[in-house]
């Protein structure tokens, strides 16, 4: 603890947590990462607080396990921050969290940016307002040539609406000639969806209790590692994180063994 205290600004892990970080790195780091961010609510709930505030609460989180990530060595780390179902919320609880990317990027780009993270996103863009598109875009633009970690926001996501527009698609290229139905396969199908770009996630993530996808990646996660605490979002610490690359790093170990 005492280290703790010597940190100055710009080094920010005690050594504790550097030592774990060095050892995990000792075995394969699980490439891309997904994490369901559940519990925001339930945390301020706890507290007596309005459920905005474990929302903001949680957004601190993001940026704390987007730089434990990139040090790491995490390629991709896929955050779930609002679902296409999250539009039935209050409205002003949604309100609040569109405003969530503009703070998020108004405070940590520029260390985004230092650290060589690139932001991108996948979701529908139609639906969000122009405002919280214009922060998102101008954080892709401004991050584009960074080839740290890709920190990619799945935002206004739904994977089976995801999986019909791929259909659509498929279809369309049929009709048009551009695909042979006898060429379609996994990773043909798989170039359809939002995330074409990523490869699969290795490590699923999922807090505050709930062991289930909820529409979260549902194509894209079928030969996944899930990882599942009772842990709320806004309580999820670095420790939290290491513990689950752990628990990957052990589960490959064993599969390896079969093999
Ligand atoms: C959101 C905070 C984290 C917990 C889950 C729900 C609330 C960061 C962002 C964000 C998104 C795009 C971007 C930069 C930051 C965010 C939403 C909600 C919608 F480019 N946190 N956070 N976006 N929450």
């Amino acid at each position: 603890m005492f280290n703790k205290f010597r940190l100055g600004k710009k080094q920010e892990h005690s050594s504790t947590l550097r030592d774990k970080i060095e050892e995990l790195k000792k075995q394969p780091i699980p490439e891309h990462v997904a994490i369901i961010m559940d519990g925001n609510g339930r945390w301020a709930k706890k507290r007596a607080l309005p459920r905005v505030a474990g929302h903001h609460e949680g957004m601190k989180v993001v940026r704390k396990t987007t730089m434990l990530a990139n040090k790491l060595g995490i390629k991709a780390l896929t955050l779930y921050a609002f679902s296409t179902e999250n539009w039935k919320r209050p409205k002003n609880e949604v309100e609040y969290i569109m405003r969530l990317p503009e703070e998020f990027l108004g405070t940590f780009l520029p260390e985004l940016v230092e650290n060589n993270v690139q932001v991108k996103m996948i979701g529908y863009k139609n639906q969000l307002p122009v405002h919280t598109l214009h922060a998102i875009e101008k954080a892709i633009e401004e991050t584009k040539e960074n080839n740290g970690l890709v920190l990619n926001f799945a935002l206004n996501y739904g994977s089976r609406a995801e999986i019909i527009d791929a259909v659509k698609q498929v279809l369309n290229d049929s009709k048009n000639g551009i695909l042979n139905e006898t060429d379609l396969n996994e990773d043909i199908f798989s170039s359809y969806l939002m995330t074409s770009e990523f490869k699969d996630p290795d490590l699923l993530i999922r807090t505050s209790g709930e062991i289930r996808l909820s529409n979260f990646m549902l194509w894209q996660l079928a030969y996944s590692e899930f990882w599942f605490t009772d842990v709320l979002w806004p309580d999820f610490s670095e420790n939290h994180l290491l513990e689950a690359i752990e628990v990957f790093q052990k589960r490959q170990r064993r599969f390896g063994g079969i093999l």
